[in-house]
């Protein structure tokens, strides 16, 4: 027999102290002289499937459940086996005629598995296919009772959720740090059916008109010729496209700004961009746009960090989340909305409701709290729920209905059709991450993986063969009964509004809104991303429409780009900003921070335990930094060290603290240059790369502090002392109080040249 899996049985033998497998005995291979088969581990009953993986209760259409054991059909037992449950003695070699000889056509265990690997792989999601999912729960606060009558947000209703967070453009495989729109996408498992909230973290979409989406999307998407460039806006078709169609100005200028660069998912708002209409309990409704705003505040990255960091970890956001759950540090959003009367013409102080390319300034209708939502379960496994998670803006309880925006027609469409081409067939409702928690009792049957079955033989009614079965529900009854909205009298058209024609002051008003840094970075945004277009004419362009939000942002691009900025041809907007849009100038908690502690052997070792110590207490987390992997000190006291020189950088971490003398790496550059023959260049003293460490995090605008001695680390790498957000003190801990204050701030502001 195969030496290796000899060597393998015994060390099952010798773990389990026992040649056999547990009662029953493990088949071996047949022959004489095959021992048996034992297993690496003691075979053990599966872990109970959690509720929301188990297979769906189907309930036929006499209201009799049926297929709840389906269960079974996940991963069950002790044994391998073929996908008909017959039991397999060896997984590793085709069945052959002779060791040397031919592989069998008849060996039906290698067809099973080639055949179902090969269809492993479904199309991702042609738009948001790279994400990252959570469950979790919303707690609703009954606020918003008196303005609809969805069960879900009556007074202390706890209902199950599962949350989507992407990018738009990127594949599957991209990166999580691009510059993009991230969506936010909500399903609400309700006592009443599912509610998917399909979300960003931007307020405005890029079209007024979802016949558009295919164009935009070809735009934004990699050139088809060479498929470049991957997960990004900075090339010609994306800026032609946002150029020639001025709607998409305001939610360009979004992406421009710090929020198309998110700090984590944890760190976003959320929207649902259009408005809708709720119908509280006696038919009166009210116009609403929907936020989700975390506790933790909105953060982002800086532009240079966030390009590190997609070639550094590009799972920088999806690990971030699910390290945050696993450590107990559960996100939380509240959610809230803002409410509008439900007026026949459907605008609010002026602003056109209908138009996705519109906010509503929270000084003008401020966003009331309804309830909260806290992420507390990663996905156990990321096909099934994470991508198999389809969602639909149709999908809707009573209580919530829709508008006339023509941006959400077309996804009340769109949404659908999509899951039949990527989910395989009509019938993904029945995916345990798709299924209601609401008991199911629908007429549609059969198509392509059908999982359940149906009994009764009327799927129709009336009938009077099933009892009637199902029956009609009313409106005391929790039936969806659409609001009786009033449609105008009009001619067919292909045209908008003519309120859709103003693409410039809502732009003009987040403009006006940003704090000096803030506008900098969206400077700096466009410059990059024009820089990389090839077409003058599209660069000339996008100044125009610069000119027509702000002559201040037109000329900073102009110069970045090294062109003259045009004037305006509209009138610049008479508009007041709203500071609520600034993400600067306030401070939010720091639970979940990531300060990185540089030490060495020789370092303060007890400033190090006694800060780090402090730094959990505050509900941060603390990474020590040395230039070796192990532990630092001896004995029960001794630290472990998290991040060598080699591999920690900067954009891991909120804030740096060093503690004594960091010391030089085990294989500085030195080493490697002498190594390589070359001539040993003069080791500095502390290691290059806790200068380049702390460079970049003081260039980020990061709170650096020092403590016994780590100053010299500090001068070395050229940072002035009294720089601002730069503190040095004997005691770590004390640098660590006043890191944390800065941290608050998220940033060290004062750094940007902006704001010097
Ligand atoms: Fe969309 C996915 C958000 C306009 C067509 N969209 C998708 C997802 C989010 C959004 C978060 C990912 C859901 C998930 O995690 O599975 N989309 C939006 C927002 C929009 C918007 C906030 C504007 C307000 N979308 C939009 C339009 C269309 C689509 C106008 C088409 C007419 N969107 C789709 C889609 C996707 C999708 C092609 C791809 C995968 C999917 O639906 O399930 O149907």
């Amino acid at each position: 027999t195969n030496p290796l899996k000899r060597a393998a049985d015994k060390v099952a033998d010798a773990l389990h102290g026992e040649p056999a497998g547990p009662e029953g005995g493990i088949p071996g291979k047949p022959g004489p002289e095959s021992p048996p088969v034992a297993e690496p581990t003691r075979p053990h009953e599966p872990y109970p499937p959690k509720p929301d993986q188990s297979g769906p209760d189907t309930v036929s259409p006499t209201g009799q459940p049926t297929g709840a054991d389906q269960a079974r059909m996940a991963q069950s037992g002790s044994y391998l086996t073929s996908a008909q449950g017959t039991r397999l003695y060896d997984t590793d070699h085709s069945l052959k005629a002779g060791p040397r000889g031919p592989v069998l056509l008849q060996d039906h265990h290698l067809r099973e598995k080639i055949t179902h690997f090969d269809h492993e792989r479904i199309p991702e999601r042609v738009v948001h296919a790279r994400g990252a999912g959570a469950h979790g729960v919303f707690r609703s606060y009954g606020t918003a009772a008196d303005v609809t009558k969805a069960a879900f947000l009556a007074e202390d209703v706890e209902t199950p959720v599962f949350v989507r967070f992407s990018t738009v453009l990127g594949s599957r495989g991209s990166a999580d740090t691009v510059r993009d729109t991230r969506g936010f996408a909500t399903k609400f498992y309700t006592s009443e059916g599912v509610f998917d909230l399909v979300g960003n973290n931007i307020p405005v979409f890029f079209i007024q008109d979802a016949i558009k989406f295919p164009d935009v999307i070809h735009a934004g998407k990699p050139h088809p010729d060479r498929e470049i460039p991957q997960a990004q806006s900075a090339h010609d078709t994306f800026w032609d496209f946002v150029t020639l169609h001025t709607e998409a100005t305001h939610h360009t200028l979004w992406n421009m700004s710090d929020r198309g660069i998110p700090r984590s998912f944890r760190t976003m708002e959320g929207f649902g961009v259009h408005t809708f209409r709720m119908v509280d309990a006696a038919g009166g409704t009210t116009l609403v746009k929907f936020h989700w705003k975390p506790k933790l505040g909105v953060h982002s990255l800086v532009w240079e960090e966030a390009q590190l960091i997609n070639g550094m970890d590009p799972d920088f956001h999806r690990r971030d989340l699910a390290d945050a759950i696993e450590a107990g540090a559960y996100p939380e959003w509240e959610f809230g909305i803002q409410t509008f009367p439900d007026t026949p013409d459907q605008t609010f102080e002026g602003i056109d409701l209908l138009d996705p390319t519109n906010i509503v300034p929270e000084e003008l209708a401020p966003v009331q709290p309804i309830g909260l939502l806290t992420l507390d379960r990663n996905p156990s496994n990321f096909f099934a729920e994470t991508e198999q998670v389809a969602f639909h803006p149709g999908h809707l309880v009573p209580g919530i209905d829709i508008t006339d925006d023509p941006l959400l027609a077309g996804r009340l469409f769109s949404y659908l059709d999509t899951q039949i081409t990527r989910l395989a067939g009509p019938n993904f409702a029945q995916i345990p991450i798709n299924r209601p928690h609401a008991p199911v009792n629908d007429m549609t049957r059969d198509g392509f993986h059908q999982t359940a079955v149906h009994r009764g033989v009327a799927p129709y009614r009336p009938n009077s063969l099933d009892g009637g079965c199902p029956f009609t529900a009313g409106a005391d009854t929790g039936a969806y009964i659409e609001a009786p909205v009033r449609v105008p009298e009009a001619t067919k058209v292909r045209e908008a509004p003519e309120t859709f024609e103003d693409h410039f002051s809502q732009p003009r008003r987040f403009w006006l809104s940003m704090s000096p840094v803030e506008r900098e970075h969206i400077i700096g945004a466009y410059s990059f991303e024009l820089a990389k277009c090839y077409e003058q004419a599209i660069r000339e362009r996008a100044l125009q429409v610069l000119a027509n939000i702000d002559p201040e942002l037109c000329a900073g691009v102009a110069a970045g780009l090294g062109l003259p900025a045009p004037e305006p041809t509209v009138p610049l907007a008479d508009v007041e900003p709203s500071p609520a849009l600034s993400q600067v100038g306030r401070t939010w908690p720091t639970d979940g921070r990531i300060i990185g502690i540089v030490t060495g052997p020789d370092g303060d070792l007890d400033g190090v335990r006694a800060v780090r110590q402090e730094v959990l207490d505050g509900g941060m987390v603390p990474l020590i930094v040395a230039p070796a992997g192990g532990t630092l000190g001896a004995g029960p006291d001794a630290l472990t060290v998290q991040r060598t020189y080699a591999t920690a950088r900067s954009v891991e971490f909120d804030a740096l603290l060093v503690a004594g003398t960091p010391g030089v790496g085990a294989d500085a550059y030195g080493a490697r240059d002498a190594k390589a023959g070359h001539p040993t260049i003069q080791q500095a003293t502390p290691d290059p790369r806790v200068g380049l460490l702390l460079s970049e995090a003081y260039r980020h605008g990061k709170a650096i502090g020092a403590a016994k001695g780590g100053e010299a680390a500090l001068e070395a790498a050229g940072i002035p002392l009294d720089a601002p957000g730069v503190v040095a003190a004997d005691a770590a801990t004390a640098v660590l109080q006043q890191l944390a204050q800065l941290l608050g701030s998220h940033r060290v502001w004062e750094r940007f040249p902006a704001a010097a």
